[in-house]
């Protein structure tokens, strides 16, 4: 099967689904092409009427795209190892995919609202509310660190993506600092190819 996996460098969706190539080991079997959402490239909604990344072209049948439905996808390809089968491993991935998911929806919303509007037309309220989601979903990351052990999930993949995005985007923003655990984890986690590979700030 012909597969393509668009994505954009920047991406924090895109990089969950460019980790889930590489560890499913599907280097080689999918070309990816690196593209600008925003610039609206020529043809590109053909593929994601939604514009976004990232979308994953396949030639039986039509593209898939939303990081989720493309990193399960990818996973069914390779290896299968990324989703644990039901019972309580899957539901722990799951409940981190959920919080990565969230800081990252949280995160990108306060990035939209400082990209877009004027400094005077910032809503504190909506960029102070999703921090304040960013912070406490942190916590719990770090409550639970000791889920974060163990073979590699999507729901570490997921986790991993989303601090290394507060890292690139947020960087003012130490989420460090009483999140030891969680800290530790990031650090070794970090260096796997996987992830230097597709580090935005690399
Ligand atoms: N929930 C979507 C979010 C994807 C998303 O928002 N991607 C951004 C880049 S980080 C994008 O392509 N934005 C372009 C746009 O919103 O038009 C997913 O998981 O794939």
């Amino acid at each position: 099967m012909t597969m393509k996996l668009y994505y954009s460098v920047p991406s924090p969706y895109a990089r969950k689904a460019r980790i889930v190539l590489i560890e499913a080991r599907l280097e080689g079997r999918v070309e990816t092409e690196a593209l600008d959402p925003w610039s609206d490239p020529a043809g590109y909604r053909d593929h994601n009427p939604l514009g976004k990344v990232p979308a994953l072209t396949r030639d039986d049948g039509p593209a898939l795209f939303q990081s989720n439905a493309v990193c399960e996808f990818l996973n069914a390809e390779g290896d299968g190892q990324l989703y644990p089968a039901n019972g309580p491993d899957r539901w722990t991935a799951l409940r981190q995919l959920a919080l990565a998911d969230g800081i990252l929806d949280a995160s990108v919303t306060v990035r939209m609202e400082l990209t877009f509007h004027e400094p005077g037309d910032i809503s504190q309220k909506l960029v102070e509310r999703q921090e304040l989601s960013v912070a406490q979903a942190i916590d719990a990351l770090e409550g639970e660190a000791e889920t974060l052990d163990g073979p590699i999930t999507i729901g570490q993949i997921a986790v991993a993506s989303a601090l290394s995005y507060r890292d690139f985007r947020f960087a003012d923003v130490d989420w460090r600092t009483g999140h030891p655990k969680l800290a530790a984890w990031f650090e070794t986690f970090a260096t796997r190819p996987s992830m230097t590979a597709t580090d935005p700030a690399l």
